[in-house]
């Protein structure tokens, strides 16, 4: 079975540049600025005229960020299970800098997804209707909490049957 070495050895290097490639993609891509052309990745309207926390999102093998009208949106693109196992960089707008009205475009109003804090049931819209409200900080969710009402989640807790619920 000695002629069975080199194409074992080949199944190797293969799996070894594999591994060694998804390392590459390990790069560090930053939030960007929303500019006022963009438009959702997921339903194509123009994000900056609507009012609400938008989203950014990075899939691998992709430097390209895809943007968001909405943190529903975003969650709705990012919790399929097919992206999911992809998703990369993920960013919210933190709703303790920026106002809800007219959030901020530039990318440092934008916050890690996956550290931030959400509130889900509560009475603003975003872009497409109610949305997830995000915060980069326990206390503004908390103090958004009290002035609108709503529940705390964090970034495992929101689920697509959550945000299919949104009304
Ligand atoms: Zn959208
Ligand atoms: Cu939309």
């Amino acid at each position: 079975m000695k002629f069975l070495q080199p194409a074992f050895l080949l199944v190797l290097v293969f799996i070894l540049s594999a591994c060694n490639s998804n390392q590459r993609d390990s790069s560090h891509n930053p939030a960007v600025d929303i500019n006022s052309g963009d438009e959702c990745h997921l339903c194509g309207m123009f994000i900056s005229r609507f009012p609400g926390p938008k989203g950014e999102a990075y899939v691998r093998g992709n430097p390209q960020a895809f943007k968001f009208c909405s943190t529903r949106d975003l969650f709705s693109y990012i919790l399929q299970p097919d992206v999911k196992t992809i998703a990369k960089e993920i960013y919210v707008h933190d709703m303790g800098k920026t106002d809800w009205q007219k959030p901020a475009s530039q990318a440092n109003y934008f916050t890690d997804a996956r550290t931030a804090y959400y509130v889900i049931n509560q009475p603003l819209k975003g872009a497409m209707g109610h949305t997830i409200a995000s915060f980069a900080k326990q206390q503004d969710a908390e103090a958004f909490i009290k002035k609108h009402g709503g529940k705390l989640l964090r970034f495992d807790d929101i689920t697509l049957d959550i945000v299919a619920d949104i009304q």
